[in-house]
């Protein structure tokens, strides 16, 4: 059985993500999603409302589950795992450059191999942020977002305006 890793922030989940996720549970027999930390973004949610999101989001994937890990590396958590791989989703040129230095660091550091999975064209313009920037200024998140997402987003943002 092979373990894939899908490895992110996921602050929130978003139909770009699930996507991916989708994809990977119909080649994979087993799919790990791991909220880890990005120490470039800071968090809107909680590493535990993260997995908690995901878990309600994934649940028609009987092979998909998710977990949080807190100053780990992902080659580590992969190890742990058992898994040989990641999955990322890629949006085009920009998350090509950002994606493929990280690719190569994790490589050197334990061999962890990433591939790589063109995104949906249809939702290359969804990403955590933008999507939480339109949900505080008023903006209508649906069809961004899975829909146990949609209230706790607004229950958020709304509060932090
Ligand atoms: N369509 C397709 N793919 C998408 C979409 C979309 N609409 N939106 C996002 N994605 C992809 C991203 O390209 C990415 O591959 C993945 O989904 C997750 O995206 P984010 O934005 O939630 O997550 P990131 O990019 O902030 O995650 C970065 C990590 C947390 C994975 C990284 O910082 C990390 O590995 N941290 C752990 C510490 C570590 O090991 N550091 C060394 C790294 S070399």
């Amino acid at each position: 059985m092979t373990t894939c890793v899908c490895p992110g922030s996921f602050d929130p989940l978003t139909l770009g993500h699930l996507d991916v996720i989708e994809r990977c549970a119909a080649l994979f027999e087993d799919v790990v999603v791991t909220v880890l930390h990005n120490p470039d973004k800071q968090g809107t949610f909680g590493a535990d409302e993260r997995v908690d999101l995901i878990e309600r989001s994934v649940a028609h994937l009987d092979n998909v589950r998710a977990a949080a890990y807190a100053n780990t590396l992902l080659v580590d958590v992969c190890r742990e795992l058992g898994a040989p791989l990641v999955v990322k989703g890629l949006r085009g040129e920009t998350d090509f450059s950002y994606e493929t230095p990280m690719a190569t660091m994790n490589r050197a550091l334990s061999g962890l191999e990433t591939v790589f999975i063109p995104g949906n064209p249809g939702m290359d313009h969804l990403s955590s942020s933008l999507i939480k920037q339109v949900a505080g200024l008023g903006g209508d998140v649906t069809g961004m977002v899975p829909e146990p997402v949609i209230g706790p987003l607004l229950e958020r943002v709304g509060a932090s305006r």
